[in-house]
């Protein structure tokens, strides 16, 4: 997940650490001494989260072995303390008894989840011959590697060791690419994972979708409520009235997919008033002539028909986040892939921002740093014989992470050379990708599929061979020296034993490593002694982070102002109104607006989204969050509605322009959400049977997704572009 446009942001060396914040850190004696667990007694053991990826710290309380709650780890400054509901009911996912208990070995075709149980000699062995076979006939890079989150740390740096270049997550070309392409190519920078974005200190918020109260990243959430709580101007544009919604002082119900005229015709407003930030613009910025004469046409009066928001709406709200400038963050979003256009939709994000002067502004971008841990000494990777082939020809100019889909289509064609093996870990390519038949056929060629998981999930599936996880709480991963506002490092580790054969990652990829004869890239002894060596290079120690869970070094400067480097890395070294790259290889310099295709008569658009105590597909068998909310509702206009006959609770099935049906879903007939869309959350309608609590509960946005427009820039699978009808349905 770690950029290179990283590389640059501040360091902070571990000696100045030590010497400073430290001892004022420690946790109190009680959460010390963790290490020996006293029967009866309960112990308070420092980890971080793993239900999503934003990794708040925790504190597990372990009564005799026994995990009975977990809370926020104060000492954490993404948690501070508090966790999100899914945080807290985690633990549930140690007791879930869907759970995968053994590696199995497929005994029949795939997809059918028949299956052997075997030893983790036998199933690594298996693997470990396909492997070497692969290598032999087709060479290593026809092993592809799929991977979400840091716990595939130590299968990615196997399959490097392995020789393949082939290594993708579903982050980039499903999630933030396009927000990270169209950010660089006008600042030289990501937002990064966690955002970069001051909400704590901000006057005047916008949030373009971003359903912040639904998607729960714990930091932001609080600072949100305390935002809300303190005044700030909140302005949300979401076709669907969401949590974030209700809290607005400005609630603009966008026709879906026309939020680039939306934003051309703010920077409009602002730019024609002259309400932006000279001062800054003219300091940082490059281009902004041609940019300006270029946002000429796009008065409010010409975005009303397309967005539905009257001009003196669009007026009042550009004026309100000009009025608060630089304090103004227009929120980047996260989940960016939507209509196939979104790195330009993102780079009109960035540029509007640019103009209210919030990059490196309190109350807009701050800019992060992080501590030092050096690297474990390994030997250097052997250089791959053929390039990664997920984007060939460099079709997609400004993809600069790995395309999952791309490795798909390519698996597909078998060009430019044949992918072989999939290995895959903690992504349910089935849920993640758009188009199941694609990944199915794609699967078809494959000689070996490994799969990596903690429940059998509807790609364990299809796989050869399953391999079980422990889950989060019962395994050390990689440290993880995190980018954010106050420079920290932080330790997962062990709370509870697993209670079958589940092995942690970091054992997988050693054994794995040792059998394919590449030990040398696995010399530590254990995880402990893996993990101690790089802290100790850092002037820190495995037994000290046990201990606290994480140490925070000293505050660095967070804006311009306090000395943060204004440096942009982007060819004219300055913001990018006008873009010289985007016109040289061929796109708009500065974002156009291309109106969205419409779907059949009487169809909805599909949207899609987040609960607050779900993360995708992945806690609908938590027993503790699918009591929550156990089965997912398709949100339809009221008026829409009535004239189908329908009401809420009532069953239907949704049919997308392709026929597909989904499993059926409850309908919520309200006043929410636009009459030209519906809106389910993701994650539900699972279909494999190994889970058995969640099995054909509720429906598949994923299933429904068998359309997808390609960003042409970066190659993100833009999915808001399907479209269902809704038919009555009754049996199950
Ligand atoms: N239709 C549709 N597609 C989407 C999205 C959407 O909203 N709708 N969202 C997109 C976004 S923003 C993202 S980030 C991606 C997310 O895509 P993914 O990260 O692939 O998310 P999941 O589908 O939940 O798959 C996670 C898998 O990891 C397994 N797992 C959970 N914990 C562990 C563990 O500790 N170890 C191992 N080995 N496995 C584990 C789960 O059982 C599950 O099979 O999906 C993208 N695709
Ligand atoms: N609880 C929970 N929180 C999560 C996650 C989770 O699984 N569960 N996943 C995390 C991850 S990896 C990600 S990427 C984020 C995703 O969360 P976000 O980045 O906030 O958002 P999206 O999922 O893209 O957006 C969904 C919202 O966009 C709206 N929307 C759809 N189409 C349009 C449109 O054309 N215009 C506008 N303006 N709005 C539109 C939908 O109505 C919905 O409210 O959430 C994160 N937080
Ligand atoms: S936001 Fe919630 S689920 Fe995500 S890491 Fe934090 S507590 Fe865990
Ligand atoms: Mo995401």
């Amino acid at each position: 997940m770690h950029s290179v446009s990283r590389r640059r942001f501040l360091k902070i060396s571990a000696a100045s650490v030590i010497g400073g914040s430290l001892a004022g850190h420690a946790l109190s004696a009680s959460v010390g001494g963790a290490a020996t667990r006293p029967t009866g007694e309960v112990s308070r053991i420092p980890t971080f989260c793993d239900v999503c990826f934003w990794k708040c710290g925790a504190i597990a309380h372990v009564q005799d072995g026994k995990l009975w709650k977990i809370e926020g780890n104060p000492d954490d400054p993404l948690s501070n303390g508090r966790l999100c509901p899914r945080g807290t009911g985690g633990i549930g996912a140690v007791t879930d008894p869907d759970r995968l208990r053994t590696p199995l070995l497929r005994v029949s075709e795939r997809g059918e989840e028949k299956w052997k149980a075997v030893t983790w000699d036998e199933a690594l062995d298996f693997i470990a011959a396909k492997m070497e076979r692969i290598r032999r006939e087709h060479g290593a890079e026809s092993m592809a590697f799929f991977t979400h989150g840091i716990g595939g740390t130590f299968l990615k740096n196997l399959m490097k060791a392995y020789g393949t270049p082939n290594v993708a997550a579903p982050s980039f070309a499903q999630c933030r690419g396009p927000r990270d392409v169209g950010f660089r190519l006008t600042f030289g920078d990501d937002v990064g994972s966690p955002e970069r974005t001051d909400i704590a200190n901000t006057d005047c918020l916008v949030l373009i979708g971003s359903h912040l109260g639904e998607n729960m990243h714990n930091t932001q959430v609080q600072e949100f409520a305390e935002a809300v709580g303190r005044g700030a101007r909140i302005i949300v544009v979401d076709p669907r009235f969401s949590v974030a919604a209700s809290k607005a002082h400005h609630y603009l119900p966008i026709r879906p997919g026309t939020d680039t005229a939306l934003l051309l015709a703010w920077m409009n407003v602002i730019v024609s008033e002259g309400l932006h930030d000279r001062a800054y613009v003219e300091k940082h910025g490059h281009g902004f002539d041609a940019f300006a004469a270029a946002l000429a046409p796009y008065t409010p009066e010409w975005a009303f028909p397309e967005t539905g928001i009257d001009p003196e709406t669009i007026r009042l709200t550009a004026r309100e986040m000009a009025r608060c400038k630089p304090a103004t963050l227009v929120h980047p979003g996260r989940h960016a892939n939507w209509y196939g256009n979104d790195a330009q939709r993102s780079r009109a994000i960035a540029l509007l921002n640019a103009l209210l002067g919030s990059w490196g502004r309190k109350g807009g971008f701050y800019i992060p740093s992080s501590m030092e841990v050096p690297a474990y000494p390994v030997p250097k990777y052997p250089k791959p014989a053929r390039a990664k082939l997920d984007n060939p020809g460099n079709k997609f100019p400004f993809a600069h992470e790995t395309i999952t889909t791309g490795i798909r289509e390519a698996t597909l064609s078998g060009k430019p050379y044949p992918i072989k093996g999939w290995m895959v870990y903690a992504t349910n390519l089935f849920n993640a990708l758009p188009n199941e038949e694609e990944t199915k056929r794609a699967i078809q060629q494959l000689d070996l599929l490994v799969v990596v998981d903690v429940v059998p999930s509807e790609i364990a599936a299809w796989a050869d061979v399953v391999l079980p996880e422990s889950i989060y709480l019962e395994r050390y991963d990689e440290l993880n020296p995190e980018f954010f506002r106050d420079p920290f490092i932080a330790l997962r580790q062990p709370v509870v034993e697993s209670p079958d054969d589940q092995k942690p990652n970091w054992w997988i990829a050693k054994r794995l490593a040792e059998k394919l004869g590449l030990q040398a890239f696995f010399p530590w002894k254990d995880i402990e002694e893996y993990l101690d060596t790089r802290l100790r290079g850092a002037g820190l120690s495995l037994a000290e982070l046990k201990r606290k869970g994480i140490v925070r070094g000293p505050r660095q400067p967070l804006y311009f102002e306090e000395g943060a480097p204004a440096e942009f890395e982007t060819p004219s070294r300055k913001i990018e109104f006008y873009s010289n790259q985007l016109a040289q290889a061929g796109f708009d310099p500065v974002p156009r607006y291309t109106p969205p295709e419409p779907g059949p008569a009487g169809s909805f658009r599909l949207l899609f989204g987040r609960a607050p105590m779900h993360t995708f597909g992945r806690t609908q068998t938590n027993r503790l969050l699918s009591d929550l909310m156990r089965e997912n509702a398709v949100w339809l206009n009221a008026v829409a509605a009535r004239r189908l006959g329908l009401k809420t609770g009532d069953y239907v099935r949704l049919r997308n322009q392709d026929g597909v049906l989904s499993d059926r879903i409850r309908v919520k007939a309200t006043q929410r959400i636009h009459p030209e869309c519906v809106f389910v959350v993701h994650g539900f309608g699972h279909t494999a049977r190994g889970l058995r609590h969640t099995y054909r509960k509720g429906a598949s946005d994923a299933g429904l997704i068998t359309r997808y427009k390609t960003d042409p820039l970066m190659g993100g699978t833009g999915m808001n572009v399907n479209f269902v009808t809704l038919e009555p349905a009754t049996e199950a």
